[in-house]
């Protein structure tokens, strides 16, 4: 037992995407997105990465986002899982398309609204406060045809329209936003982050940095609306986050580090500030990007985010003489090996210490309250003979970091939540596999989309339910 820092009103809980647990990609008037355009296999990296002109789907390929854990008829009785759990928030997504399929329509699908109500007030009736994200790697796939997507100036007006369906329709039910999810993946997986293609010979630092800009415009005026429709609204913006570490402490070393982190809080600095950090200048000289500005998006980037959340998985490590042999990826950004931790089966390194580092790093940055919305081990499960998944490398991982978190609070940073990421078992974003499972729920799937759906509660189940029952005071 240790004591408890943990606020009263802290809130406990976890996290999924639409994409990764809905299933049902065209149910009821759905539109594809990006990610139904994924395959699992070794087509899925160059698509991701955005290496390819165009996309299609191919009746050769096997489509993980198309069924996923079928969240989307299971909702009540997972929501009731992880009621039983204790859970006092969930982090879900809305997908885009089901309430635009095309993206630029002028009017709303009602059946989509009518199905994330259902899930909010399932929610409710469970005393559960949803975490809604509203993009979540997941752009409407006719955007991204007739548009280039976020390249496009009008996404800002689609996305606006959509997020204001969004604050209306679920006013009362939802009130934590956040608009992108881990928005500077944009910059390292530009089609699954932002469902950015490349012509050949363009000048791709061009294309994703005013992709950017729409984006960063874009969350600046609709965090603006939400709080316009409720003042009781609450919206945060979302870092794939994980500090480097110099891999050495020659000063090479420690500037390269720096400008590695650099590189993913600048859009944390935007939505956190208000403005463009002074260091952007030079990165956007160096790189041939010239962004195009309209008037009045500068005073739209003034309206802030209420509070940072992010993700955090592993820190990274860099140094000046960083190749492609060398490194490594965790959430697809590259870092050097850092040779003093160990590393997930997926080669995610992990490393408690750097969460509070993190948190530290962020909070004395920006000043506003932190949410830890994603965190967790990959892992494969195996049934024992008693039909138990006795997890415990996901319990030590977890403990480990919540000692963390417990002491960044002790350090004086404010934290409002954590919502560890794949609370039940869903596909993997980096690889399309069911076997890197992160859940407290196990579920019957493999990575070939075979399975009973069956949800199993792990071992790890009951020792999060002691952990919100006692605000993190036992962790044994
Ligand atoms: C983040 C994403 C999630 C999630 C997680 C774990 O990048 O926001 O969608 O999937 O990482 O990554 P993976 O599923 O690749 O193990």
């Amino acid at each position: 037992m240790t004591d408890s820092q943990f606020p009263a009103n802290f809130l406990w809980g976890g996290a999924i995407a639409a994409n990764q647990a809905e299933g049902a990609h065209l149910a009821e008037g759905k539109g594809l997105t990006t990610v139904d355009m994924i395959p699992h296999g070794a087509n899925r990296m160059p698509i991701k990465l955005g290496l390819v002109d165009k996309v299609a789907l191919d009746d050769n390929e096997f489509y993980p986002s198309h069924d996923a854990i079928d969240f989307y008829h299971n909702y009540k009785d997972d929501i009731a899982l992880l009621a039983e759990m204790g859970f006092k928030v969930f982090r879900l997504s809305i997908a885009w398309s089901r309430l635009y399929p095309n993206g630029d329509e002028e009017e709303p699908n009602q059946q989509g609204i009518d199905f994330y109500t259902k899930v909010f007030e399932e929610c409710q009736k469970h005393g559960i406060e949803p975490l809604v994200t509203l993009c979540h790697f997941d752009v409407p796939m006719h955007l991204v045809e007739k548009y280039g997507s976020w390249r496009n100036r009008k996404l800002i007006t689609f996305f606006e329209r959509y997020a204001r369906t969004c604050f209306n329709a679920f006013d009362g039910l939802v009130k934590y936003w956040l608009t992108f999810n881990e928005i500077n993946i944009l910059l390292h997986s530009p089609f699954s982050g932002a469902g950015l293609l490349f012509q050949p010979g363009e000048n791709r630092d061009q294309v994703k940095y005013q992709a950017a800009h729409h984006e960063l415009v874009a969350s600046a005026l609709v965090t603006r609306i939400a709080h316009e429709i409720n003042p009781q609204n609450k919206v945060g913006c979302m870092l794939a986050g994980g500090n480097f570490y110099p891999y050495s402490c020659k000063p090479e070393d420690v500037f390269t580090a720096m400008e590695k982190d650099r590189e993913n809080l600048f859009f944390i600095d935007v939505q956190s500030r208000g403005y463009y950090p002074s260091y952007a200048k030079k990165v956007f000289k160096d790189k041939g990007v010239e962004l195009d500005i309209h008037d009045g998006d500068l005073d739209i980037l003034k309206n802030t985010v209420d509070f940072v959340s992010f993700s955090y998985y592993a820190s990274r490590c860099a140094s000046a003489e960083m190749n492609s042999g060398n490194t490594s990826e965790a959430n697809v950004v590259k870092s050097i090996k850092n040779p003093h931790l160990p590393a997930s089966d997926w080669g995610w390194v992990i490393d408690p210490l750097g969460l509070r580092i993190t948190m530290n790093t962020l909070y004395d940055r920006y000043q506003k309250p932190l949410f830890l919305v994603e965190n967790g081990l990959g892992a494969m499960d195996e049934f024992d003979s008693e039909g138990q998944i006795n997890d415990d490398y996901r319990i030590n991982y977890l403990r480990e970091h919540i000692k963390a978190m417990k002491q960044a609070i002790d350090d004086g940073v404010p934290l409002l939540g954590f919502t560890p990421w794949g609370c039940i078992d869903l596909v993997s974003a980096s690889t399309g596999e069911m076997s890197k499972r992160y859940g407290f729920i196990h579920v019957d799937r493999n990575d070939k989309g075979h399975g009973t759906l069956a949800r199993t509660r792990k071992k790890s189940f009951y020792w999060y339910q002691k952990v919100i029952a006692s605000n993190g005071t036992d962790l044994d």
